[in-house]
């Protein structure tokens, strides 16, 4: 396939100013010009995208409208509908999501004494985790320190980021690496033996630590694996989502109505303690923009966790990946990973001129491509008259020699070159994807919520990242969080005193929705994607 004529022509200039540009680089922006820039280029910023939620523990919080509908959905269940006295599955922790949040979780919940079961709404494995491609983070070399890394997470985050949760990431993160590479993952080394590690926007120092492009792949394949040798102690039980969290009559959260998707009967799970790790919820497709994320990413621990009274926060900030594909038209919206940009490649216009950057923070970056392609029409229009900038891949074996590129991100080179396109030679098209939830639920340093017995892990939950994430944090995010709440549910599991199980919050939800004036309400979780095209 490779190019149509006119972005040839485009791509020709590219290859013109390419021996400059291998010398010089923009600079980058100071702090007043990135706070307009955001203002007026970011997605965050557009007050049509966003409401008040008009219900619950945050009411008054502003979020997506997509997100806003989904959290004042009705539950598909009332009070009445299934005998709570019927428990299908006992357990002392109950996991919901099974991506890198939730096997860490198991894992750390078994070594800690609880039983454990993991629902998953499709298969073990299934999720965002799985599809991060760049790095993970972690301060672990002579030249960097954890301060170092967590003045990076707090200024990447727009000194937002709640201290203590950021503390924690960047302290763990050295310890989680070597437990990672103890299971088995298997990350890039240099001939000598040490770790390869590179820069990512907003870092000070070479701290990502990569397995190629598919480092989330590696992460998942080797927790998975380590989850599923233990399976008198985790039950692993796939295409069952929850459908809602089940109080007692103390006031504590205790299990989940999971929903087998493939015979449609429910499953009453008791639980001392449950933790979400459901991710996040790209595949709401915020103003209209593609997504890097998983079919699953639906918000459904938010919804559900929400109705038991948790208190949400900087919901308000989306992250979107500055470079996702922009063409050829089948991969719209997929991740070109950061670390094309992190071994140097440049972001140009049309003119083949660049203008930003490479490694400013991700919404920084973003907001550059936005203002280029609209603001200033600088863009390179496709085919399907999406406009996009170049991304100039093959500066990377030009600065680091020949074969870099398919040795260092051989995932993109075959998603590339399945269309004809050589991303060593030639440049490829980008354009902002909607690629993470930097907000979602309180959280404390243990993974514990503010509500008795429901914890929390990864990418649904607020505060570590601020108002915007560096790359990298995520994997690491989710290995320490998930660690952390696995451990310290299992420890709270053994003082839990059940009561008797209800779903009478879903009642009062419901008298409360009603008492707000919200009217024709969806049914939520949603659980997957609606795709249909829709009737005018
Ligand atoms: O942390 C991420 O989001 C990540 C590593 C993405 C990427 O660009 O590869």
């Amino acid at each position: 396939m490779s190019y149509p004529t006119h972005m040839r022509e485009s791509m020709l200039r590219v290859e013109a100013t390419r021996s400059t540009r291998l010398h010089e680089s923009c600079p980058m922006m100071p702090p007043g010009d990135k706070q307009s820039i955001l203002e007026e280029f970011h997605p965050d910023y557009r007050a049509e995208g966003m409401r008040e939620i008009r219900v619950g523990a945050s009411k008054g919080q502003r979020m997506p409208l997509e997100l806003a509908d989904l959290m004042e959905g009705t539950s598909h269940l009332t009070s009445g509908l299934l005998d709570m006295e019927q428990i299908d599955h006992d357990t002392d922790v109950l996991i919901i999501g099974g991506g890198g949040a939730g096997s860490s979780a198991a894992l750390l919940a078994r070594e800690n004494g609880a039983k454990v079961i993991m629902a998953n709404k499709l298969r073990h494995g299934d999720a965002n985790t799985m599809m991060a491609q760049g790095g993970i983070q972690a301060a672990d070399k002579g030249d960097d320190s954890p301060a170092r890394h967590y003045l990076d997470v707090i200024g990447g985050g727009h000194f937002c980021n709640d201290p203590d949760l950021v503390a924690a990431l960047v302290r763990d993160a050295p310890s989680v690496m070597q437990w990672l590479e103890g299971l088995g993952c298997m990350f890039d080394k240099e001939p000598g033996g040490t770790m390869t590690t590179i820069h990512g926007g907003g870092t000070s120092r070479k701290r990502m630590h990569s397995a190629r492009d598919y480092t989330g792949a590696e992460i998942m394949r080797t927790l998975r694996d380590e989850v599923r040798s233990y399976p008198d102690e985790i039950t692993v039980l796939e295409f069952s989502p929850a459908i809602e969290l089940i109080m007692d009559d103390k006031g504590q959260v205790a299990g989940a109505i999971l929903l087998n998707i493939e015979t449609g009967e429910h499953l009453v799970v008791r639980a001392k303690c449950t933790i979400l790790a459901t991710g996040g919820s790209g595949r709401l497709h915020y103003q209209d923009y593609p997504t890097t994320n998983h079919y699953g990413a639906t918000a459904d621990g938010l919804v559900l966790a929400y109705r038991v009274g948790a208190r949400l926060a900087f919901l308000d900030t989306m992250q979107y990946h500055p470079t996702g594909a922009a063409y050829p038209e089948q991969i719209v919206g997929l991740l070109v990973t950061e670390k094309v940009r992190g071994l140097g490649a440049q972001l140009c216009n049309v003119y083949g001129l660049q203008f930003v950057h490479p490694r400013e923070t991700r919404d920084v970056e973003a907001s550059a491509i936005i203002r280029e392609c609209k603001e200033r029409v600088k863009g390179v229009v496709t085919p399907s008259g999406m406009a996009g900038v170049w991304l100039d891949s093959p500066m990377i074996d030009i600065l680091h020699g020949s074969g870099t590129t398919e040795k260092a991100l051989p995932a993109m080179v075959r998603q590339f070159g399945r269309f004809g396109i050589d991303m060593a030679k030639e440049p490829i098209l980008v354009y902002p994807t909607l690629h993470y939830q930097n907000g979602g639920l309180r959280l404390r340093p243990d993974g514990s919520t503010d509500v008795p017995n429901l914890f929390a892990a990864g990418e649904i939950s607020a505060g570590v990242h601020g108002r915007n994430r560096l790359m990298g944090n995520s994997l690491l995010e989710i290995t320490v969080f998930g660690r952390r709440a696995g451990a310290a549910a299992a420890r709270r599991a053994q003082e839990v005193e059940g009561g008797k199980l209800t779903l009478k919050h879903v009642d009062e939800w419901h008298r409360q929705l009603q008492e707000a004036g919200v009217n024709n309400p969806i049914k939520s979780p949603l659980l997957l994607p609606d795709y249909r095209r829709k009737v005018r």
